[in-house]
């Protein structure tokens, strides 16, 4: 099976994601990094995963590869959270999922500082190392709600702050932990309820929705259809219907419209 050439890739370019001497700049505003090691990892990744799918296309975050209308597209963000790795933090990951025609069919998850890899087959079930995960049970009132503030968007963060404090009010308690795909697979195996994120693109949540999606939780954009794989969304999920179902009524009394 493919996932299991996969895998072997992931953590060999994982030796890539460095403790020290990597190169940090600045794209776009000043809270966009990218580190030499985004880089590294980025072109390991495309050179092997190309050799096991001959054909293939891509999608990066860190480079625009061009035509991503191919049969098979691998969507890939070499390092989820790298403002957690320029800094130390151990909550950083890489993130490598397969679609076919427009359908995630495969991905993994890997937080290497934590040795944590987070993988799904479509119909398969979910996997955290070599154990099956599975969503939680618990209700939206002892829900743990995983946000953010719109780094890159900071111009939406009152929307969120007023979305974020009406569900905080409602729910268990709110965290940020800095790597969406991190975030995603921890609901997954069952730590976290509830998530809300203003605006995410296709590399952050491809994997991980395919991985939360086969551990039993769900996920939608602003309108309650599926993530979009071609462009930024907004990313609401949930470990069941019913709490995805009101995370999706709250944003909705705050935004009558997507802002952006
Ligand atoms: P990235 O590292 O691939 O850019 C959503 O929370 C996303 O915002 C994360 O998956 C992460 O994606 C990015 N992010 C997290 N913390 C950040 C910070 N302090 N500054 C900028 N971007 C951040
Ligand atoms: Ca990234």
């Amino acid at each position: 099976m493919l996932i299991e050439k996969i895998k072997p890739i992931v953590l060999e370019a994982s030796q890539l994601m460095v403790h020290s001497g990597f190169d940090v700049k600045q794209k776009g505003d000043a809270t966009n990094l990218v580190t030499s090691s985004d880089l590294a990892v980025q072109h390991f990744l495309v050179k092997r995963l190309a050799e096991i799918l001959p054909g293939s296309g891509f999608l990066c975050e860190e480079e625009d590869l061009g035509d991503i209308r191919h049969e098979y597209v691998w969507i890939i963000d070499p390092i989820d959270g790298t403002a957690n790795y320029a800094r130390g933090i151990d909550h950083c990951c890489i993130s490598v999922a397969l679609a076919h025609n427009g359908e995630v069919i495969e991905g993994v998850v890997y937080s290497p500082w934590r040795n944590e890899m987070y993988w799904a087959v479509k119909g398969s079930g979910a996997y955290l190392n070599d154990s099956p995960i599975r969503v939680s049970d618990r209700p939206f009132k002892d829900g743990l709600f995983c946000t953010a503030m719109s780094t890159y968007r900071k111009e939406f963060a009152k929307y969120c702050s007023d979305i974020i404090y009406d569900i905080f009010m409602r729910s268990n308690d709110t965290r940020r932990f800095g790597s969406a795909a991190i975030e995603l697979c921890m609901m997954a195996a069952g730590k976290l309820e509830l998530y809300f994120e203003m605006r995410l693109q296709p590399w952050d949540y491809a994997a991980a929705s395919l991985i939360l999606s086969e551990a039993g939780g769900v996920s939608c954009g602003f309108d309650g259809g599926p993530l979009s794989l071609s462009k930024a969304s907004m990313t609401l999920a949930a470990n069941n219907k019913d709490n995805l179902e009101e995370l999706l009524s709250t944003v909705h009394r705050y935004l009558p419209e997507l802002p952006y």
